[in-house]
């Protein structure tokens, strides 16, 4: 082991080693540590050895369609660069009709889907009946495809709009034909920062709320955080630190997924691009800050195939998706397209040295693609 340790450049990374292999808990100052450091090796060495715990060689994907109802937001998220004002140029909104046939075409397109994702904006004109009826016509159209769809500020905004509790507004949703909650919303829960970067968005306490509720109610959900724009280290390792609290109370988290800040057409001043070494090294941090989450998710949309594909190797087990159709990061400066095919995803899997395996929502194993095929 003395030879092994020889290796760590960052001699200051040695404790964290030792505690990751222990299995302890890192500290606040130990996040902060590992952002800080351009150990890059070690941190991934750490990221692997903690993701392969818990997944083994296992990399999941899973096959599924972004729809995205509507763009029209009341919302003020600097970061955004999707919303429209009702009535300005490009603005819409899709029927229950148009949503079913998007599902439809793609279905026939990509015949093995088994999730759709929906996430759009808070409709002025919408309420409780709108974002039920989209569900609703979803579920009776297409029993097969599990719905993963509205994100906690979604949720929030048609309870605070309908008069009734966050509970009752998911138990109404569930009984429709909700499946699980996506992690859109999560940004960054430091106070002073989202105050300055979507100040009339839910509180990151706020966040956690609706998700520690779904969990009661027995749904499960993912988590985000959007990194790379005005927050510091410190911000990121808070922001870590109370999903990992959260998720010790309600073990209602499935996968965390570090979001790459996209700078073009949002308000964010002095935006640029994040770098490849941060994104790797946000992921890595991330798997190993998060020791009650099961998987971390590299989102290849926002950090380009080629960066999603390293992240396999830093502590990703989950590679999403084939996606098809996505329009958040697309109208910020998306660089990596918007579909994939699900031999793409297999090849970018294997040849990290991992064994895909094509999951539902759930994670319930639908294909193993083992060496040999
Ligand atoms: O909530 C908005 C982010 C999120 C920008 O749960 C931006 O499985 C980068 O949450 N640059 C929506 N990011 C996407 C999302 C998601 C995606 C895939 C899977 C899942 C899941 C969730 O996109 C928003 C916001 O945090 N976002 N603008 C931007 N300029």
């Amino acid at each position: 082991m003395g030879k092994v340790l020889d290796f760590v450049r960052d001699k200051e990374l040695l404790p964290i080693a030792e505690k990751v292999f222990e299995g302890e808990r890192l500290s606040f100052e130990d996040g902060v540590k590992l952002f800080r450091s351009s150990d890059i090796h070690t941190i991934g060495f750490l990221a692997n050895l903690v993701c392969e715990r818990r997944s083994g060689k296992f990399v999941y994907f899973n096959v599924n369609l972004h729809v995205t109802p509507t763009n029209i937001c009341v919302g003020t998220c600097k970061f955004c660069a999707f919303r429209k004002k009702k009535g300005e140029e490009g603005a819409y909104q899709l029927t229950v009709e148009e949503i079913l046939e998007k599902v439809s075409s793609h279905k026939e397109k990509n015949p093995g889907i088994t999730e759709v994702h929906i996430v759009g904006g808070l409709h002025p004109d919408w309420g409780l009946g709108e974002y039920l009826s989209i569900v609703k016509a979803v579920r009776e159209a297409f029993p097969d495809v599990y719905i993963k769809a509205y994100t906690a500020e979604e949720i929030k905004y048609i309870a605070d709009k309908s008069g009734l509790s966050v509970e009752e507004v998911l138990k109404k949703l569930i009984d429709a034909g909700l499946g699980s909650l996506p992690g859109g919303g999560g940004e960054i829960f430091a106070e002073g920062i989202r105050e300055r970067l979507c100040p009339d968005k839910i509180t990151g306490d706020e966040y956690l709320e609706v998700h520690k509720t779904a969990h009661r109610l027995g749904l499960k959900s993912n988590a985000t955080m959007l990194f790379g724009h005005i927050e510091s280290y410190e911000d990121r390792v808070d922001h870590l630190l109370r999903l990992r609290e959260a998720q010790d109370e309600t073990g209602g988290f499935q996968t965390f997924i570090p979001l790459a800040f996209h700078p073009l057409n949002t308000q964010v001043e002095n935006a640029s691009y994040t770098t490849g070494f941060d994104e790797i090294k946000t992921v890595a941090v991330s798997r190993l800050m998060l020791d009650n989450f099961p998987h971390v998710k590299a989102y290849w949309i926002m950090l380009g195939e080629k960066i999603a594909q390293l992240a396999l190797q830093f502590g990703a087990d989950d590679i999403d998706g084939t996606v098809v159709e996505e329009d958040i990061t697309q109208a910020a400066g998306g660089r990596a397209g918007q579909y994939i095919s699900k031999n793409r995803l297999i090849r970018l899997i294997k040849e990290a040295g991992k064994v895909p395996v094509e999951r539902d929502t759930l994670y319930n194993v639908i294909k193993v693609y083992w060496e040999e095929e």
